[in-house]
C-alpha cells in the first residue's frame, strides 16, 4: 500500500474523531399513530376533536403538509424501517396476519439497527406488525434494546387480545393475548387502557435513559386504530364524557381515543422535559396510513381527501406528520409543502445521527428542503408560510376543511 496515500486518510480519521467528541447526537423520538386521518388532528383545521398537544408541536415546529405514507400498516412500517418501497420488501400486498410465517425480510438492516451502530440506545413501544413467526423476527432481534407492545395489527384497548378469523379449517379463529415485554408475555395488566400502558412505558424508558448516550424511541400507538371487531373503539368513560356535544356515540368514543392519544403525546413531551432531554431532541408525530372512515368500522376523518385507508386515494396515503425540535431554532411556525414519503425518514434520520458538526445544521437541512431522497432534489424548495397561532384565526384559515358529522 502506498504510504503517502495513507497519511491523508489517517489525518482525516483523527479530525473525524475530534469532531465527534464535540458532537451530541440528537435524541430521536417518533410517535407513530395508527390509522390517523388527515383531518383527525385539529391543526389541520377541524375543531370538533381538539388535539392541543399535537397542535402545539405542529405550531411550534414544521408541519409536513404533503407527507405520504402507505395504504396499510405493514407496508408503512416496513418502509419506515428500511427506507425502501414496500414492494421491494414483499410487504406491499396486505398486512401480516395472525400466525403468518412472513415478515420484514431478515437481511434488511432496520433504522433501529443503524442507529444502534451509531451509538444510540433504542427502544420500541407499541405495535410491531412486521412478523413474529421466529424469534429472529421480533423487535429485540431487529435492533431494539427493548420492546413493550404487541406483534399483530391490533389489540383490544383493554383486554389486549387479538382476534382474527382464518381460512384454516382446523383453526377457524386465531385468538389470544398479544402484549409482550421483549419476548415474554406481559401478565397482570388486563383491563388497563393500552394508550396508558404505552405512555407509562415511554415515561419509564425516558426517565431511566442514560443521557450520556442518544436515545431512539419508536412509539407506535394503537390509537386511533380499531380494537377487535366486537368492541372496535374504546376509551375511558371520563374521557369520552368530555365530548357530550358529539351526537354519534361511536364518533364520541373515537374522540375519547384521540384525546387519550393527544394526552399521551403531552406526557411523553413532559417526560423528556423532566429528564432535561428536550433541548437535544427531534420529535416526530406521524400517521402510518389514512383514517378508517367506513361507518361500520371507524369514525376518523380524511376530509377533504377522498377515500378510506386500504385504498390508493389521497385519504389513505396523504397523512398528518410533523417535526418539532428546539434544534430547528425556529422563530415562527413553518408549513413544509414539499413532498415527503415514509421512505424518506430513514435517510433523513440516519443523516441526522451521523452529523459531525452541531446537529442543528443538519436539522435545518430538513426544513430547508425536506431532505432527502434524491428523487426530490429537483422539487421546489420549502414554502415557508407563517400560520396563525390562535385557534380562531386557524379555524378561519382552514374553513374549507370543516365537515359535519
Ligand atoms: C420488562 O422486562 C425487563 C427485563 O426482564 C424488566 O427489567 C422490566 O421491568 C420489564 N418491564 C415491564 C414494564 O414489565
Ligand atoms: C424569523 O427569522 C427570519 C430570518 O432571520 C426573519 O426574516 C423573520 O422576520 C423572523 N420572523 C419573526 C416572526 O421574527
Ligand atoms: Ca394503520
Amino acid at each position: 500500500m502506498n504510504l503517502l496515500l495513507l497519511i491523508p486518510f489517517l489525518f482525516l480519521e483523527v479530525t473525524y474523531l475530534k469532531a465527534q467528541e464535540n458532537t451530541q447526537q440528537p435524541n430521536i423520538v417518533i410517535v407513530y399513530a395508527d390509522d390517523l386521518g388527515y383531518n383527525d388532528v385539529s391543526y389541520n383545521g377541524y375543531p370538533q376533536i381538539p388535539t392541543p398537544n399535537i397542535d402545539a408541536l405542529a405550531l411550534n415546529g414544521v408541519i409536513l403538509r404533503n407527507y405520504y405514507g402507505e395504504w396499510l400498516c405493514t407496508p408503512s412500517r416496513g418502509s419506515l424501517f428500511t427506507g425502501k418501497y414496500a414492494s421491494r420488501l414483499g410487504l406491499h400486498h396486505s398486512v401480516i396476519k395472525g400466525g403468518e410465517d412472513s415478515g420484514l425480510p431478515l437481511e434488511e438492516i432496520t433504522l433501529a439497527q443503524r442507529l444502534k451502530t451509531l451509538g444510540y440506545d433504542t427502544h420500541m413501544i407499541g405495535k410491531w406488525h412486521l412478523g413474529y413467526s421466529t424469534k429472529e423476527r421480533l423487535p429485540v432481534f431487529r435492533g431494539f434494546d427493548s420492546f413493550y407492545g404487541y406483534l399483530n395489527g391490533l389489540i383490544g384497548y383493554y383486554d389486549h387480545t387479538y382476534y382474527q378469523k382464518t381460512d384454516i379449517p382446523s383453526k377457524p379463529i386465531y385468538f389470544g393475548k398479544d402484549l409482550y415485554n421483549g419476548s415474554t408475555p406481559v401478565k397482570g395488566r388486563d383491563g388497563e387502557y393500552a394508550t396508558h400502558l404505552f405512555t407509562e412505558q415511554a415515561e419509564h424508558v425516558i426517565l431511566n435513559h442514560d443521557t450520556s448516550k442518544p436515545l431512539f424511541m419508536y412509539m407506535a400507538q394503537l390509537a386511533a386504530h380499531t380494537g377487535n371487531f366486537y368492541r372496535p373503539l374504546e376509551a375511558p368513560p371520563e374521557t369520552v364524557s368530555k365530548f357530550k356535544y358529539i351526537e354519534h356515540v361511536n364518533r364520541r368514543i373515537y374522540a375519547g381515543v384521540l384525546s387519550e392519544l393527544d394526552d399521551s403525546v403531552g406526557a411523553v413531551f413532559k417526560a423528556l422535559q423532566k429528564k432535561d432531554m428536550l433541548e437535544n431532541t427531534v420529535f416526530m408525530f406521524v400517521s402510518d396510513n389514512g383514517g378508517e372512515v367506513d361507518p361500520e368500522l371507524g369514525f376518523g376523518s380524511n376530509f377533504p381527501l377522498r377515500g378510506n385507508k386500504m385504498t390508493l386515494w389521497e385519504g389513505s396515503l396523504h397523512l398528518p406528520a410533523l417535526i418539532w425540535s428546539p434544534l430547528l431554532n425556529l422563530n415562527e411556525s413553518r408549513i413544509c409543502q414539499q413532498f415527503m414519503h415514509v421512505t424518506d425518514w430513514l435517510p433523513t434520520l440516519y443523516n441526522l445521527a451521523v452529523t459531525l458538526v452541531v446537529s442543528m445544521l443538519r436539522v435545518s437541512q430538513i426544513i430547508n428542503n425536506c431532505y432527502s431522497s434524491s428523487r426530490f432534489l429537483n422539487q421546489p424548495k420549502i414554502y415557508n408560510s407563517k400560520i396563525s397561532v390562535t385557534n380562531d384565526q386557524r379555524i378561519t384559515m382552514f374553513t374549507e376543511f370543516l365537515i359535519e358529522f
